[in-house]
């Protein structure tokens, strides 16, 4: 029996053409910056972010905090959303490795933080109080429906930021969903933001690894932030070359699973005893809820796992799929045939 796996994309497995790629990486020593794999990566994940340079990570919350190490030091504040996977979900690392302080602004629905919200939270300057220092965006916003936040918005920030003296941070994890999904080149929404953190191993399907983005200067700190964290990774063309294939074939798709995140939602939508609004799911993530006292979320978690498969559940009543590279529409319909026996059950 085939599992199939909607808990996250980063449960995809690499491609075919990754592993050859992997096995034929021609390999050196990245500390030295002398991995030319690695190397390569960084070049074109540079140009099609429209930054001067770029350097791979280990994973996307290190991406995330190598940028806030970079842009902050210790008592310096970040203006980020009450949902946003680095104030949730990174274990406070920016607390605690860097002191720095989190101040959170609220998530709207669309994964936006309204920016007199925003602009109210920068602080004066005044001795009692941390320095404003840097906004962090996230493109697509996991939390908010996998939402993607749109040119405009991403510029408009931007300038706040700039009116003001601050530097804009974007947690890009899912970027190419975003871009996929709005229909504009990646670097429409990464051009206004001073740094930005992509992952390889999440939609892309590549096994390991995030970029991050920016100016040369910015960079180069970056680096040596990376390595104060343990992040050289000496031969990592191993990651890099699937990085590569990844780039290079697996960004167009990403639209089918759009699709089939839709279908999935258009179906949950019409499941008794589950709610759902479709037309809030613009990419591959989708929540639903439990409407009934019949069933919880654990039960439901449970009731799929026995029919192979597998989703997030968020408790009491709330759950979580992502479509990816590894769910074809057959896995959509198979998934809601299933929810609909497990919901109509006495
Ligand atoms: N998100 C994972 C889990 O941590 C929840 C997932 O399954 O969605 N930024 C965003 C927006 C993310 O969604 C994630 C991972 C990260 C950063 C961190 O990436 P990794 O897992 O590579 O450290």
């Amino acid at each position: 029996m085939k599992t199939i796996d909607l808990r996250s994309d980063t449960v995809t497995l690499p491609t075919d053409s990754m592993r050859q790629a992997i096995y034929n990486a021609e390999l050196g020593d990245d500390v030295f910056s002398e991995d030319p794999t690695t190397n390569r990566l960084e070049k074109m994940a540079a140009e099609r972010m429209g930054k001067e340079a770029a350097i791979m990570v280990a994973s996307g919350t290190m991406g995330n905090l190598v940028c806030l190490l970079t842009h902050c030091s210790r008592g310096d504040e970040v203006i980020l959303g009450n949902q946003s996977h680095s104030f949730l979900y990174e274990a406070g690392g920016m607390s605690a490795l860097g002191g720095i302080h989190p101040h959170t602004v609220v998530n709207q629905p669309d994964g936006t933080m309204r920016p007199e919200d925003i602009e109210a939270a920068i602080r004066s300057d005044n001795v009692h109080f941390p320095r404003s220092r840097l906004i962090c965006l996230e493109n697509t916003h996991n939390y908010c429906n996998g939402t993607p936040l749109t040119v405009e918005y991403t510029k408009k920030v931007a300038a706040l930021a700039r009116k003001r003296g601050l530097k804009v941070h974007l947690d890009g994890a899912r970027i190419f969903n975003a871009a996929v999904a709005l229909g504009v080149d990646v670097k429409e929404l990464t051009g206004p933001v001073d740094s930005v953190s992509f992952c390889l191993s999440k939609g892309l399907a590549a096994p390991v690894g995030s970029v991050i983005c920016g100016s040369r200067e910015f960079i180069a700190e970056a680096r040596r932030n990376r390595k104060i964290l343990g992040g050289g990774m000496r031969q990592c063309g191993i990651i890099a070359a699937a990085g590569i294939a990844a780039l290079e074939q697996m960004v167009e798709r990403l639209t089918e699973d759009h699709a089939n995140a839709r279908r999935l939602a258009e179906g949950i939508a019409c499941t008794q005893d589950l709610s759902l609004e479709p037309e809030t799911v613009k990419t591959n993530i989708i929540y639903f809820e439990i409407t009934s006292e019949k069933i919880s979320a654990e039960m439901l978690v449970k009731k799929l796992a026995a029919k192979g498969i597998k989703i997030l559940n968020l408790g009491p009543n709330r759950l979580r799929a992502v479509t990816h590279y590894g769910i074809n529409s057959d896995d959509i319909d198979l998934t809601l045939k299933a929810l609909k026996k497990i919901t109509e059950e006495p």
